[in-house]
């Protein structure tokens, strides 16, 4: 069983939107397209709550785009973004509506969460494993926003959880911040993640 996950495509990762992705609202025509191809489709929500702790406005002296140290390791600070309730965060409005489950993820005030599967701790899951695993699902097709973050921590977690797992880079777009989606690419590949 094949289960498709789209990840993030909301107004705040596409032009216009509080942390754009160049060419996100491109993605959502070839994701609708596809969306019949799959046994099972999942989308996933970046859900913030306001002041969330990788927000460079919560983190005193910070500024969009710096790193800094948290508790569980490195975290780059985002501009604030998908806010929980806010416009920012709602799916694209072209985005195919019938989706089996809405995923939302980056919930708890402290810890990051670009995987689907386990927040930026790399150890509290999402619960999304157990989802798919009980519904027979063994293989994963990801797609959405963004390349060398949301979908390139989910597909090498995927990969690592077992799940034959592909990318549909046409279906994809990438912040590409000091190398990161070249970065992204090596680390999916090496992980045995199919990019097509
Ligand atoms: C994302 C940065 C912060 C993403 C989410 O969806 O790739 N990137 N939050
Ligand atoms: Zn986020």
């Amino acid at each position: 069983m094949h289960a498709l996950v789209v990840i993030d495509v909301q107004n705040d990762f596409c032009p216009g939107g509080a942390l754009a992705v160049p060419g996100g609202d491109e993605v959502v025509a070839a994701i609708n397209d596809m969306m019949g191809e799959f046994d099972a489709v999942v989308v996933t929500q970046d859900w913030h709550p306001a002041g969330h702790s990788s927000f460079a406005s919560s983190q005193t002296g910070k500024a969009p785009f710096e790193t800094v140290e948290m508790p569980y390791g490195q975290q780059i600070l985002w501009p604030d973004h998908c806010v929980q309730g806010s416009r920012g965060a709602e799916l694209h409005s072209d985005l195919r509506a019938d989706a089996d489950l809405i995923l939302r993820k980056g919930f708890r005030p402290g810890i990051d969460s670009y995987s689907a599967f386990f927040e930026n701790d790399r150890t509290t899951p999402t619960g999304l494993e157990g989802y798919l695993r009980n519904r027979g699902i063994d293989r994963v097709t990801l797609a959405g926003l963004a390349t060398d973050f949301c979908v390139h921590y989910s597909a090498v977690d995927a990969a690592e959880l077992g799940f034959h797992v592909a990318v549909r880079q046409d279906a994809c777009r990438a912040i590409d911040m000091d190398n990161s989606l070249a970065a992204a690419l090596g680390a999916m590949r090496g992980a045995g993640v199919a990019l097509i």
